[in-house]
């Protein structure tokens, strides 16, 4: 393992580094204890009692059936994915990961307490993420019993309560699929129709909502040009066109899903971020957005929902990101806290889709180890949503990410976005409690003033 988490320095000043690359970077060296003091001087540690407390003072209401969940995904819960790419990464000699994801939080055994947790909470649905190196370990060889892991995850789920939110690729990829050249190759959009059309079939009459393929901006240009996911490749050439096969992916698995599972709403999952412009820097903030997200909006026309997900905005000057505003509290994975990002592109969404697609929050979050600053975080953006409502935009529900602190990619397990911790030795789960406010918040279906 590198152990190294500043690994972005040398990537500032192109052009992916404003893209994407801030979500994962991390190691900045900023205390969110301090951070958090500034933010929210007078609020100290809520107890459950006074989360709840909170968040039923009237305040303002969420339109009736707006969905409340959390999420997830395999390679960062489950453990010892050791058949997908990410886990070939994590092991190569001189890898950039901190560390192994290892037993993760060994969710492949512990669902159902995760399921628990989620029913704990009162909260609609739990999004996750099936994993194809599991149901698919070789070639056209399809597990049942991995099948059948997913299937008993779904039933458990909805006789909890819970709808099942299924993404079928949440950024690992089958080890025998990157060998014949992964999404570089236009093969890999007909292999993942061919693994959609058998999971959907499996889960067509327990899954509630489908997710295609998760933020395909992060995967190719993280994958490709940062090199900070795999393959850790560095061509921005190569990776508009691994971002052209996911999108061609996505298509794929749309229909197959459709076809498969009919009457599932089907839909991507897009990685947002509230670019802002700085002096000058009009034609870098187009071809930023062009790069980062349009073409990707551009592969929605005719799905079921938009997934959002957003964490951060960012100054786009003329050479690409104009960093930091002096002052501004700056997060733990190297963003700064701006919670009204989630707002603006909620608005950007809806704009640049012409109003087409209903829109869910699929994601948004904070890394912190200061559970307060989390819902300092979640209140601002959730009055960002309503907002956003306001003005009419059609925000269906919001997801927080994420159920469990996780594996957080090349960062490890030292981000904290989980509403539950998690012991890593034992596994033990402990809602946080910004857990209670949040379903606090989710049975008002109000945000407190
Ligand atoms: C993402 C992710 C998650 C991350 C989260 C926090 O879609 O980027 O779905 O895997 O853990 O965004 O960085």
């Amino acid at each position: 393992m590198g152990g190294d988490t500043d690994v972005g320095a040398s990537v500032v000043g192109e052009e992916y580094d404003v893209i994407v690359s801030q979500r994962y970077l991390g190691g900045n060296g900023c205390s969110p204890g301090a951070i958090a003091r500034t933010l929210a001087p007078e609020r100290g540690r809520a107890d459950a009692g006074e989360a709840h407390q909170m968040a039923t003072t009237p305040g303002r209401a969420f339109p009736a059936g707006f969905t409340w969940g959390t999420a997830t995904a395999a390679h960062q819960i489950e453990g010892g994915n050791t058949n997908n790419d990410w886990w070939a990464f994590e092991h190569a000699p001189g890898s950039v990961c901190a560390e192994s994801s290892g037993d993760a939080c060994d969710s492949w055994e512990r669902w159902p307490e995760d399921a628990d947790l989620v029913a704990g909470l009162g909260l609609d649905n739990y999004r996750f993420s099936v994993e194809w190196s599991r149901i698919e370990p070789a070639e056209g060889e399809f597990s049942r019993a991995a099948l059948g892991h997913y299937r008993r995850q779904c039933e458990g789920l909805r006789a909890r309560g819970i709808d099942p939110v299924v993404t079928f690729h949440h950024f690992t990829t089958p080890r025998w699929l990157t060998a014949q050249g992964g999404w570089e190759s236009a093969l890999a959009a007909e292999r993942f129709g061919r693994f959609c059309t058998v999971v959907a079939t499996e889960l067509a009459d327990v899954m509630t909502m489908a997710c295609t393929i998760n933020e395909p901006n992060i995967v190719a240009t993280m994958g490709w040009h940062a090199g900070l996911f795999p393959p850790g490749k560095t061509d921005k050439d190569l990776s508009y066109a691994v971002g052209a096969n996911l999108v061609s992916g996505h298509r794929t698995a749309v229909e197959a899903i459709r076809e498969a599972a009919p009457g599932i709403p089907v839909g991507l999952t897009l990685s947002m971020t509230d670019y802002q412009l700085a002096p000058g820097g009009e034609e870098r903030l187009a071809s930023i957005r062009h790069h980062a997200e349009d073409v990707f909006l551009d592969g929605t026309v005719g799905d079921d929902f938009l997934g959002v997900q957003v964490y951060t905005r960012m100054l786009i000057g003329p050479d690409g990101w104009a960093g930091y505003e002096p002052g501004v509290p700056v997060l733990d994975m190297g963003y700064e806290f701006y919670p009204q990002s989630l707002g603006n592109c909620l608005r950007r969404a809806w704009d640049y889709t012409g109003g087409a697609l209903a829109l869910y929050v699929t994601e948004n979050g904070i890394g912190t180890t200061d559970d307060t600053q989390r819902v300092d975080y979640v209140h601002q953006a959730l009055a960002g949503v309503l907002d956003a409502i306001a003005e009419g935009v059609d925000v269906r529900g919001y997801t927080y990410w994420s159920l469990l602190d996780n594996f957080e990619w090349a960062l490890g397990y030292r981000p904290r976005f989980g509403l539950v911790e998690v012991d890593r030795a034992t596994f033990a789960r402990r809602p946080k409690p910004s857990a209670a406010w949040l379903s606090a918040v989710a049975a008002a279906n109000a945000l407190p003033d």
